[in-house]
């Protein structure tokens, strides 16, 4: 019998929302899955606490290879690669959040630029061919006019995190030409899911309306109601992130939906799945969504109740008002396409409470 062996993945940020709907693909697709996580103060491996093989609680009973490592930290890449020695690096692992990056610049640089750089290095320095996925991403574009985006579209970085991952987004592409490194960037538009982190704007509102039915809060408090974003689901993502390091060529490839909805719409829409029938009215600070129908008896909920209201502090320096993509590219060369719309998105978050 022949011994096929495994692939070996090694994912960085494996306990993000991405990372570890990436590690449950890799496994049904028979690798090995390393993924580091940092250290924090409180375990924090909520995510992947499910593949776990035992209840131990040991952090190394798992059915996948954990690794202490952060971004920032070269020695921490160095050792991980070479203990791990992969075939393919999936660079997950970021400052994720736009509106932090404006608070926290220089972290960010350093670990969404500058680590993508030292894991190029290593990889440059490999005497293993290891293929790499960069994560990028639709911020990029910087979304000033009402465009559908592609790989061909103006990049125009519009906050410290866009900045630092336009450099990523190069630097891929540079060590691609220069040295014949099979890398690419997935240019991936927002997408969510029941795992989402919950200071995004999606799981704001989800469980801002999870609140409210249950009495614990009066209202949600929102920042840009008019941004527009081009949401998809996390899980359709990931096999886009897999499926890009299978081609023969590397390339950069737009993932989205191609539909474009704003974060009030949002509202509108997750409301109504509950049977709670918004209107806004009011402009800049003084909006609010106030209930015109129930269709669902919830005690304490009356018509005219304002369940969002806008505070400024959730205003960003500067804003990408509208982001709509184009994976025309992605669906021609790989046959990659969403399979959830928007309304399936809400419906998954709604019905799959997995609190992170
Ligand atoms: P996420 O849930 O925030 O996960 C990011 C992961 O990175 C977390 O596990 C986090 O660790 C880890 N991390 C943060 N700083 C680190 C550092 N200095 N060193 C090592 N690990 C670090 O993000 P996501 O939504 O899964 O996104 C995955 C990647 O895709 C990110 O690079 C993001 O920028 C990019 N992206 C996301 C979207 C989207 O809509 N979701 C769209 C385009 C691009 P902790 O768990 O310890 O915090
Ligand atoms: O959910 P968000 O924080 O996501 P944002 O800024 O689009 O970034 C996400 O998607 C990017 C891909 O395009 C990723 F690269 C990035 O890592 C991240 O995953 O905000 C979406 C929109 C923004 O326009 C924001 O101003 O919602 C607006 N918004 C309005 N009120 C709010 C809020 N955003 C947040 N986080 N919180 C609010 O209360």
């Amino acid at each position: 019998m022949i011994n096929k062996k495994k692939k070996v993945a090694l994912i960085t940020g494996v306990n993000g929302q991405d990372g570890s709907y990436l590690a449950e693909l890799l496994l049904e697709k028979d690798y090995e899955v390393h993924g580091t996580k940092r250290r924090s103060s409180v375990i924090s491996t909520n995510r992947i606490n499910h593949l776990k093989t035992s209840k131990t609680g040991t952090e190394l009973d798992s059915k996948i290879v954990l690794h202490h490592a952060d971004l920032t930290d070269s020695s921490s890449l160095n050792r991980i690669v070479a203990q791990s020695q992969p075939d393919e690096i999936y660079n997950l692992a970021a400052q994720s959040h736009v509106a932090v990056s404006f608070e926290e610049p220089e972290y960010t640089a350093n670990t969404d630029a500058l680590g993508c750089l030292r894991l190029l290095e290593i990889i440059r320095s490999s005497k293993k061919p290891i293929k790499f996925y960069q994560a990028s991403t639709s911020e990029l574009f910087g979304g000033e006019n009402k465009e559908i985006l592609d790989e061909n579209s103006l990049i125009n970085p519009r906050s410290p995190y866009a900045a630092a991952k336009a450099y990523a987004f190069y630097l891929v592409k540079q060590y691609r030409e220069a040295y014949g490194i099979y890398a690419v960037n997935g240019i991936l538009f927002n997408h969510e899911s029941p795992r989402r982190g919950a200071n995004f704007v999606s799981q704001k509102i989800i469980r801002g309306i999870k609140q409210i039915i249950d009495r614990k809060i009066d209202y949600l408090l929102l920042g840009n109601l008019d941004a527009e974003r081009d949401w998809g689901h996390a899980k359709d993502y990931v096999l886009a992130m897999w499926q890009m390091l299978q081609l023969k060529t590397p390339d950069d490839f737009v993932i989205s939906t191609g539909e474009s909805t704003s974060v009030r719409e949002f509202c509108l829409k997750a409301f109504n799945a509950v049977g709670i029938e918004l209107e806004f009215s009011g402009n800049g600070t003084e909006e609010v969504g106030k209930v015109i129908s129930l269709a669902t008896n919830y005690e304490g909920l009356k018509i005219d109740d304002s369940l969002i209201r806008v505070d400024k502090r959730f205003f960003r320096p500067l804003e990408v008002n509208f982001l709509k993509g184009s994976s025309a590219k992605a669906n021609k060369i790989f046959n990659w396409k969403p399979h959830n719309n928007l309304d399936d998105l809400i419906k998954d978050m709604l019905n799959n409470e997995e609190i992170y």
